[in-house]
């Protein structure tokens, strides 16, 4: 018998599906079967608006979806609330998800496919909406391919076209996100940011939102409160006008994954404004704070009024650090940097170029993506260690807590390792690779350049599905293969893209590199 069906995520049990009493990431059976119900009702609507993406169906579907990625929602009231809103916007019957999950492998692992890229894709399009932001072309597809699951008539020809269209679309999206974040705030430039904690009264702000963040900034300013990021915060230290806020003061902690025991006793408030959020413990149980999506029973839910004067009381209230606390990166790094999105790579891509040209730079690696609790993870720890000081590392997402303290010298004049953003701003990485190959003259695949990529919740699967999409191949995939792709989808994969899963840091350094 199972209690719910979930596979979504890297840390899926025992790599095959999380059927028990509750997923690996603490989500319960009654939450994971009230998600299901969520995206069962979102087919419902989908089909009912015949492709028709007005305003309210929108935010619905965008709201629905990012409900539901990993690590975001934990509460099922506001699941209830969102499945009766869908329910009542679509009038139709809600598609069962059972059907989905029962039916032959490979068109449940493409649907997974399907179905998990748009989850992903409706964050970034959630966020690029909160700044005013969107696409008819996005919005309806997400209708499209909502629909397309509901669809028991679809094979695999229907559907294997309809994953890569996600990819494509996904493209779009993210590039809307990057004119909306850097329309909004500027464009990044390098920064560097310090990892200890300043004494008094602060902040910590986690998830991707930068709207969310500008408000607090806007919120807390002149009140002696300072602002830390966390996680996939960290990158909006590059943004100008974020930047420009002087209590913006540096980054508290690692990825995600560490969190229970970095914010152990804080004497501070933190606020998710998006995943990942865990399971909250005793210690900080009276000092988590969730707002737009992000929902945890009993914490604090900040609304969409955007009054952060609970989080601010509890900031005056816990005080602080009596003097500054330091803090390291894993590795023991005392500041890291961040800014390197395309505006400042293809700045300086004459520099770049002449130094492929000249031999200085042999090869790029883009490391990045998820991180997440696998000891495996140290992988990318050991392969940005063990790249020879003739190759680069562009990074993206909070995988680059792995290794993003670390010291490993500079290029004429660029820092070894540059840290392109959020794992949206894959869009800045996609930029770059694109400029550079014409620069070379060269398609993508031709360039000396190789993704390792780790991923965990969702939005690694849409970006995926974008560069899959764009035929870049040889993509090293891990720290493990997703559940959800079945044999034959996975051959089909390897077949066409090479997509290959990572082995050791020094087997695959040594085929990469070809020595
Ligand atoms: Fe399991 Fe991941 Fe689903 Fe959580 S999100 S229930 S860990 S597969
Ligand atoms: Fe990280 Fe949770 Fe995926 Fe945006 S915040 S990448 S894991």
């Amino acid at each position: 018998m199972k209690n719910m069906f979930c596979f979504q995520c890297e840390q899926t049990a025992g790599n095959v599906a999380c059927t028990a009493r509750a997923g690996v990431c603490g989500k319960q059976d009654h939450t994971a079967n009230l998600q299901d119900e969520l995206i069962g009702a979102l087919i419902g609507l989908a089909k009912k608006s015949r492709g028709t993406a007005d305003e309210k169906t929108i935010r619905l579907v965008l709201e629905g979806l990012f409900t539901t990625v990993t690590n975001v929602s934990f509460d099922d009231d506001s699941i209830r609330a969102k499945i009766e809103e869908v329910k009542q916007a679509g009038g139709a019957s809600p598609f069962p998800m059972a059907r989905i999950w029962d039916a032959d492998e490979d068109i449940r692992s493409l649907k997974a496919l399907i179905l998990y890229g748009i989850k992903g894709m409706a964050a970034y399009a959630y966020h690029a909406y909160a700044l005013g932001y969107s696409d008819d072309a996005v919005n309806v597809f997400f209708l499209q391919a909502l629909e397309a699951l509901g669809r028991e008539d679809f094979g695999m020809d229907e559907l294997l076209p309809l994953v890569l269209e996600t990819g494509r679309v996904n493209l779009a999206c993210m590039e809307l996100l990057d004119k909306a974040n850097t329309e909004s705030y500027g464009t990044p430039v390098p920064t560097t940011v310090p990892l200890s904690v300043e004494k008094g009264p602060f902040i910590v702000i986690s998830g991707h939102d930068l709207h969310d963040l500008k408000l607090l900034l806007e919120q807390t300013k002149g009140k002696g409160i300072n602002i830390y990021t966390h996680g996939e915060m960290l990158p909006a230290h590059g943004y100008p006008k974020l930047k420009a806020y002087p209590h913006l003061k540096g980054n508290f902690g690692t990825a995600w994954q560490s969190q229970q025991k970095e914010f152990e006793n804080i004497p501070a408030p933190v606020l998710f404004t998006t995943n990942c959020l865990m399971p909250v413990k005793d210690s900080y149980r009276d000092r988590v704070f969730t707002t737009a999506v992000v929902a945890y029973p009993d914490m604090v839910h900040i609304g969409e009024d955007k009054d952060f004067t609970p989080v601010i009381e509890k900031a005056l209230e816990l005080g602080g650090y009596n003097e500054t606390h330091p803090m390291t990166g894993i590795n023991g790094g005392s500041t890291v940097t961040t800014g390197f999105g395309h505006g400042t790579v293809l700045g300086v891509a004459d520099k770049v170029i002449e130094a492929v040209k000249a031999g200085a730079i042999k090869h790029f690696f883009l490391v990045g993506g998820c991180d997440g609790a696998r000891p495996g993870r140290n992988y990318y720890t050991e392969f940005v260690k063990q790249a020879p000081d003739d190759t680069v590392i562009l990074t993206l997402a909070c995988g680059k807590f792995r290794f993003n303290d670390l010291d490993i010298g500079e290029i004429g004049g660029l820092p070894r390792i540059m840290d392109m953003g959020q794992c949206n701003d894959a869009y800045s990485a996609i930029k770059v690779a694109i400029a550079l190959a014409e620069a070379f003259d060269c398609g993508v695949n031709d360039l000396p350049l190789t993704l390792v990529l780790s991923w965990y919740e969702q939005k690694a699967v849409c970006i995926l599905l974008t560069l899959l999409h764009l035929g870049i191949n040889n993509i090293l995939l891990g720290p493990s293969l997703p559940a959800f792709v079945s044999p034959n989808v996975l051959s089909y994969l390897r077949e066409h893209y090479a997509l290959t899963p990572i082995t050791t840091p020094e087997d695959d350094l040594k085929r990469i590199l070809g020595n």
